[in-house]
């Protein structure tokens, strides 16, 4: 059997985390778990996570990480046997010790380097289809009819944190929280960046190292039969 490939894609808000994650699990057949996505579903089905996160989300602050930690684990925890990309999850260093304490596994952490003034713009145009986490954006790939999803035609909305105000917040605790991390896995020697300004110019990059990556992968396994 295939080893598993187990990702982790780091980046700012609106940096295209979850638009390469859509390319990535197309192309390589992995799982994409997104904490920002599971949170906006627990907070759309009102359930007692989604109550207690809601405020949080809306106004751009970090969720208490005992909260998220639990969810993402218990979603990691039925992804056993999968390959898998991590999207949003670890986002500060608490959250990377408790990943680090469950010797949760990690190949590769994919770190998108996208300018400050290029995603407050895409961010003014973001839509997404909150039960199926599906993003588009007016200019660069928006939906075939306006405001419906192109897949079941439901509405699209626009995220609450996605006002101009509340995105500056977030790319705020971005550097003062996120950023630690890249360093941390970087002494591990597992971060790959890709700086650019579009998501167009980053993907065949991402996915020709990808690819080096899982070939590596499967060549090592195949020398330890
Ligand atoms: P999330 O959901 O993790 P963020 O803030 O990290 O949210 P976000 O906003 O989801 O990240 P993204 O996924 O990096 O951004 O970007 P995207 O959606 O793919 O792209 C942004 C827009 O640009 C889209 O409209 C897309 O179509 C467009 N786009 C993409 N590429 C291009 C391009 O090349 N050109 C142009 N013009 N447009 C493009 O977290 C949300 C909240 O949940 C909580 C926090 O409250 C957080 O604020 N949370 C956590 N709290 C604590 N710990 C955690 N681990 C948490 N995880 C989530
Ligand atoms: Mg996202």
């Amino acid at each position: 059997m295939a080893s598993k490939l187990r990702l982790f894609i780091l980046g700012a808000p609106g940096s295209g985390k979850g638009t390469i994650s859509s390319r990535i699990v197309k192309e390589f057949r992995l799982s994409h778990l997104s904490s920002g996505d599971l949170l906006r579903s627990n907070i759309q089905q009102k359930s007692d996570l989604g109550l207690k996160v809601k405020d949080f989300v809306s106004k751009g602050q970090l969720v208490p990480d005992d909260l998220v930690t639990r969810v993402v684990l218990q979603e990691l925890q039925k992804l056993s046997k999968s390959s898998w990309l991590l999207d949003g999850f670890p986002r500060n260093l608490s959250q990377c010790k408790v990943l680090e304490s469950q010797r949760v596994q990690v190949d590769r952490v994919i770190n998108l380097n996208v300018p400050f003034e290029e995603i407050v713009n895409r961010l003014k145009h973001r839509w997404i289809h909150p039960p199926s986490g599906r993003v588009y954006n007016l200019e660069f790939n928006p939906p075939k009819v306006p405001g419906k999803d192109d897949v079941t035609g439901e509405p699209l909305i626009q995220r609450p944190d996605d006002s101009e105000d509340v995105v500056t917040k977030r790319l705020k605790i971005y550097e003062e929280q996120t950023k630690p991390i890249i360093e941390f896995y970087a002494s591990k020697n597992l971060v790959e960046t890709f700086t650019g300004n579009t998501s167009d110019y980053l993907w065949p990059l991402i996915k020709n190292s990808l690819h080096t990556l899982r070939n590596d992968k499967e060549n090592e396994a195949l020398a330890l039969r």
